[in-house]
C-alpha cells in the first residue's frame, strides 16, 4: 500500500524530469502501480484510513510522484454534479483547450510540496485530452472547471512542471480580472 513515504517531494530532482511514454501491453508492475495510485487516492479521502495511515488527501496523483518516471496519472474525485470520476490515464496529452482560463481562488497544493505557496495558478477552463486506458484503448476526453485544473496539474508532473512554476505575482491582477475563479 502506498503512503506518504512513497511520495517524493520537490527536493527530489526526479520530479523535474520528463517522464517516458509507456508502450502496450503494460507490464504487471505498471498495472500494479496504477491500481496502487488509485487506492492511495481513495484511501486518502476516507477520514478513518487517512488518519490511520497519515495520508494527505488527494484527488490526483502522477507516477513520477512515486518515483516512476512514466506518463501515467490517476484521478479519483466526485464532481460538482456528485458524479464519481475514478480512472487511470496513460500517455495523456492535451490536444486542445479553451481560450478562457480559470483558477482555484485558494490556490493549488501538491502532494509533493510540503509547504504553503501563495498565489494563483492560471489554467485553461476546458481541455480535450487524448490518452489510453490500462488496456491500451484510446480515449478522447473533455474536462472543464475543477476536473480540467486537476488534469492540467497532473499532466504537468509528467513534464517536470510544478504548480508554482505558473505563479506570477505581476500577472495576478490581470488573471483575476480575466479568468474565472473556482
Ligand atoms: N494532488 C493534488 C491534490 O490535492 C492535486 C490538485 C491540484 C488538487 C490542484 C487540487 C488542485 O489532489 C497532487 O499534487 N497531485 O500531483
Ligand atoms: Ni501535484
Amino acid at each position: 500500500m502506498l503512503t506518504m513515504i512513497d511520495i517524493i517531494d520537490d527536493r527530489n530532482p526526479h520530479l523535474r524530469e520528463k517522464s517516458a511514454e509507456l508502450t502496450f501491453p503494460l507490464t504487471d508492475e505498471q498495472k500494479n502501480i496504477a491500481e496502487e495510485m488509485l487506492t492511495y487516492l481513495k484511501n486518502s479521502q476516507d477520514d478513518t484510513l487517512a488518519e490511520k495511515y497519515g495520508l494527505r488527501p488527494g484527488v490526483g496523483l502522477a507516477a513520477p510522484q512515486i518515483d516512476r518516471l512514466w506518463r501515467m496519472i490517476a484521478i479519483h474525485t466526485i464532481d460538482e454534479q456528485e458524479k464519481e470520476h475514478s480512472f487511470v490515464l496513460v500517455n495523456p496529452k492535451i490536444v486542445s483547450h479553451s481560450e478562457e482560463k480559470t483558477y482555484l481562488a485558494d490556490g493549488e497544493g501538491c502532494l509533493s510540496v510540503n509547504y504553503d505557496v501563495d498565489g494563483i495558478t492560471p489554467r485553461y477552463a476546458r481541455i480535450t485530452v487524448e490518452a489510453f486506458n490500462l488496456a491500451g484503448e484510446k480515449l478522447v476526453l473533455r474536462f472543464r472547471d475543477f476536473m480540467a485544473i486537476v488534469l492540467q496539474h497532473e499532466i504537468d508532473h509528467l513534464d517536470g512542471v510544478l504548480f508554482y512554476d505558473h505563479i506570477n505575482p505581476k500577472m495576478e491582477a490581470m488573471v483575476r480580472a480575466k479568468a474565472r475563479a473556482l
